[in-house]
């Protein structure tokens, strides 16, 4: 299809095009997640000057790091794309550990208030209880398609594929929809590697992309068509859920559930690995390594 067209196509959708109309949810939030400097914000910038024909390239979402080197995102912030398309950059992580884990969950489930900071807590038991009990964001009407970027300037370390297999596939248990996987940075290297990582993984949706950015927004039409290809794809799968009888209430509980039996397995873990370290001999404590907080992946 002629890009224009899809570029019609996307800006035209509607939840009530399908045989079975909306179900009740009003909007599509496309949930942007990943380790951070990886391009989330970029991607949305692309999105925004592909969506906005004929105006110049602006960074709508901050993009780069802080001057200490750490993350620009720190909030869950939402962007329109559309009247019936927001996609949100949810605050992105270094390393995985339970609680970060319990927190993209939480934002990936919708049950962290939109346009509000993130951070990261160690009493994440009871913060997430407050998040999942009283349901602060209350929102059933969203339909969440789940999208993880990854840049393949950072290598994927074998040891780090299993876990992040793990989580995604929880990221599709809490979302129930498959991930779509967007591989940034295109051009930095062979991609075709990394595609082949995630594939093994089991994810089915694996796109690679050039990010617009303000050192590089001269359009092409091969940048133009594989960024719009992300948003063609997210919205066929949300035509294909709208094409069954969905509930956005039962959805929602179910989502709930998952995170609740997250965070208790998450706890009772934790507790665990305190009594084996507290048992453990000085030497060996000693010896136990810290985890790297580079920005490659680093899941523990
Ligand atoms: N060349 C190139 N640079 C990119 C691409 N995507 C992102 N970048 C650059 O990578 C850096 C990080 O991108 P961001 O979009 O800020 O990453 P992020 O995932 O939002 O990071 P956090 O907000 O910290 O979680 C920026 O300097 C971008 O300009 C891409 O596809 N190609
Ligand atoms: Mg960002």
């Amino acid at each position: 299809m002629d890009y224009k067209e899809l570029r019609r196509k996307i800006k035209a959708f509607s939840l009530d095009d399908g045989d079975l109309g909306s179900q009740g949810y009003k909007q599509v939030l496309l949930q942007l997640f990943g380790l951070t400097g990886h391009g989330k914000s970029s991607f949305i910038n692309s999105c925004k000057y592909i969506l906005n024909d004929g105006e110049p390239f602006k960074e709508y979402a901050p993009t780069g790091q802080t001057s200490d080197g750490g993350s620009i995102t720190m909030r869950r912030n939402t962007y329109e794309l559309t009247p019936n398309i927001t996609i949100v950059d949810n605050r992105g992580c270094n390393t995985i550990t339970h609680f970060e884990r319990a927190e993209v969950y939480a934002q990936l489930g919708n049950f962290h208030p939109l346009d509000q900071p993130v951070e990261w807590k160690e009493d994440f038991k009871d913060r997430m209880s407050i998040l999942v009990d009283e349901d602060l964001s209350k929102n059933t009407t969203d339909l969440l398609v789940p999208i993880f970027i990854y840049s393949v300037s950072y290598d994927l370390q074998p040891h780090v594929q299993k876990d992040l297999e793990v989580f995604l596939k929880n990221c599709e248990a809490m979302t129930g929809v498959a991930a779509i996987i967007v591989l940034t940075n295109k051009t930095s290297k062979d991609f075709s590697e990394v595609e082949k990582k995630f594939r093994l993984m089991g994810m089915k949706i694996v796109i690679a992309i050039e990010n617009y950015t303000k050192d590089g927004d001269v359009k092409t039409l091969r940048k133009t068509t594989d960024i719009l290809g992300i948003l063609q794809i997210a919205l066929e799968n949300v035509t294909f859920r709208l094409s069954l009888p969905s509930d956005p209430e039962k959805d929602r509980r179910q989502r709930k559930k998952f995170l609740l039996n997250y965070i208790h397995e998450a706890v009772v873990e934790s507790e665990i690995g305190k009594i084996k370290e507290a048992s453990m001999p000085q030497k060996m404590k000693e010896k136990k390594e810290k985890p790297s907080s580079n920005n490659g992946c680093v899941l523990l």
